[in-house]
């Protein structure tokens, strides 16, 4: 279930139901590839208020494999994660990690990339693996076309595409689990809107927009974002998948987007930068900061920035301590959590425009 509370504009501020609670939107969902937001505890992103994580049926389905995830009764269960879990279906990673790919109709053969052993993988196995998985957001199985795709090869992934997710619409769900579809359309705003109208003909209870964050330029995402979002139900949530850096969330906020995913905060915390103002990093390992004994952001309030300087999380990366690698994760996933919250309260007092401009 899905309701809009307030707008500004095209920006939406709503309210998710999933069956294990309510998710305030718009939201951004920390990465658990692997069963694990990386180098966090569940206790640590609970107390940094997120309300719903990631996880992905490729990984997981290679490692540690469905009969284990079965025997540890699901997701939640094996990783201690008591909130929303969405998984996404394989349909990108499979693409862009597996090797061998070799298309069949009803899905792909491919070979793993740990060991290159060989899988199939298509709707009604990715469909059978997130019910053993057991998320409470189930999405559907689709083609990321790749970039860039002529008009002519887009349509073609695009239909296998369609077919696919009425494929995957057909297979059923474990009780109370609901199931998201993905527009593709590669850069092509007609195809954009086919996809957008044959998806709400199916029938999903939320939408995500692909295909996006794969090598195309920024106008070029927020093209396929514009003609996708005005095809979509209003009454229906929709998430931007793989997106991306804080302009870019709040420029698909203002086009109407509800939820988002990237790596960017925990990946980049691992190298040592950390996000501040408007959306910048900074090197934290950085020799000049060698001697900095402020905080990574006196503004913000986290407990990173609460406790440690510059000069000691440098001294940590410096040395290899991974006490560093989780403080910067720390304050990154703060930085794009508390983003979410000045969105949705910007939306709520009607100032969302103002803050927009802090991240031109
Ligand atoms: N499809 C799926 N997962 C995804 C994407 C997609 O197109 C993207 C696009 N950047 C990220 N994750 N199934
Ligand atoms: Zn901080």
């Amino acid at each position: 279930m899905f309701e809009v509370l307030s707008r500004c504009g095209n920006a939406r501020r709503g309210v998710l139901t999933t069956r294990r609670g309510t998710v305030q939107t718009p939201v951004f969902m920390p990465v658990g590839t692997r069963a694990s937001v990386k180098a966090m505890s569940p206790a640590e992103l609970e107390e940094l208020g997120a309300e719903i994580i990631l996880g992905n049926t490729y990984h997981l389905f290679l490692r540690p494999g469905m009969e284990l995830m079965a025997k540890a009764g699901g997701l939640h269960r094996f990783s201690s994660w008591k909130r929303s879990i969405l998984t996404d279906s394989g349909g990108f990673q499979v693409f862009s990690l597996a090797t061998l790919r070799k298309m069949e109709p009803d899905g792909v053969r491919f070979a793993s990339h740990i060991d290159g052993t060989r899988f199939f993988l298509g709707p009604r196995e990715s469909m059978a693996i997130q019910r053993t998985l057991d998320s409470d957001i189930v999405m559907a199985f689709d083609e990321c076309t790749p970039y860039p795709a002529t008009f002519e090869q887009a349509e073609k992934s695009l239909a296998v595409t369609t077919r696919w997710e009425r494929m995957s619409r057909e297979q059923p769900l474990n009780d109370g689990q609901i199931r998201f579809g993905i527009v593709q359309g590669s850069v092509y705003p007609e195809l954009r809107k086919r996809a957008a109208e044959s998806l709400v003909e199916i029938g999903f209870d939320g939408y995500a927009i692909g295909g996006v964050s794969v090598g195309e330029s920024e106008p070029e995402m927020m093209l396929a974002v514009d003609a996708a979002a005005p095809h979509l139900p209003d009454n229906a949530p929709r998430y931007l998948m793989g997106v991306g850096t804080p302009r870019q969330i709040v420029e698909s906020v203002a086009r109407g987007v509800d939820m988002f995913d990237c790596v960017m905060p925990t990946r980049l915390g691992r190298h040592g930068s950390a996000f501040v103002g408007g959306g910048g990093t900074i090197p934290v390992k950085a020799g000049r900061y060698a001697d900095d004994f402020t905080p990574i952001d006196p503004e913000c309030s986290c407990y990173a920035c609460r406790n440690f300087t510059k000069a000691y999380i440098r001294h940590l990366f410096n040395v290899g301590e991974i006490l560093g690698v989780r403080l910067v994760t720390l304050h990154n996933l703060h930085y794009f959590l508390n983003l979410m919250r000045r969105i949705r309260a910007s939306i709520e007092n009607g100032t969302f425009e103002e803050l927009r401009k802090e991240f031109q």
